[in-house]
């Protein structure tokens, strides 16, 4: 089986580029640049009309949301052991996985992203300024959460979720190395062979 995931470098989807790597999954890519609009082309529309990134061709069709994607990846390879089989276990990273897409990452868009939600320049611009503010809630949050290496107790693609997300801390005005745990677990995750090698294949895109 053969899948596509549809990318924007630096972006969430580098959570399921990596999810993927780590799985030995079958798999092309297929690169957009939000810098040339390519995501609200008609021809992606078609792919995912809620214009984002990730969206990932399977054989049963398209699947978007990060939690989804890894999530599906992770029970479609099960031999790379990336989602805990324990229900408990499993539930904790769907518990992580949620928080991160429902809310870590949606503080985060307020940054950016200002005209989801409203199109006066001076509301935007009020809404980057709390970015600080709440990125750090979250980051202390999940500071307080962690015990052991990974969110779980192995490794798991909630891990990957968390160290696509911590890699944006810095640029959110929230030093990542002010929480030692948070920051032990994003290395951790980037010395991991395959995470190393599709990050640097988005850092060359990112040029
Ligand atoms: N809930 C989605 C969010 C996806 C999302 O917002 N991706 C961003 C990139 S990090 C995007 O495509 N943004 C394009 C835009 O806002 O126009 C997920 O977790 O996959």
């Amino acid at each position: 089986m053969t899948v596509k995931l549809y990318l924007v470098p630096g972006t969430v989807a580098l959570a399921s580029h990596a999810a993927l790597e780590e799985a030995g999954a079958d798999y092309d890519l297929h690169w957009l640049r939000f810098s040339k609009n390519e995501h609200v082309a008609p021809d992606y529309l078609a792919i995912n009309p809620k214009a984002r990134v990730p969206a990932l061709e399977t054989p049963h069709g398209i699947l978007t949301e990060t939690p989804a994607t890894l999530e599906w990846i992770a029970t479609t390879w099960p031999e790379a052991g990336l989602m805990p089989s324990d229900p408990w276990q499993a539930a904790r990273a769907r518990e992580a996985m949620s928080y991160l897409a429902s809310t870590v990452h949606v503080n985060h868009a307020h940054k950016m992203r200002g005209s989801r939600w409203t199109q006066d320049a001076a509301a935007q611009k009020a809404m980057a300024a709390e970015v600080p503010r709440t990125m750090g809630e979250c980051a202390a949050y999940l500071e307080s959460r962690l015990e052991d290496d990974w969110i779980c107790d192995a490794f798991s693609v909630a891990d990957l979720h968390l160290w696509v997300i911590s890699r944006w801390l810095d640029g959110d005005g929230v030093p990542l190395a002010d929480y030692p745990k948070l920051h032990a677990l994003s290395d951790r995750v980037a010395a991991r062979p395959a995470v190393a090698r599709v990050a640097a294949e988005h850092a060359r895109h990112e040029r």
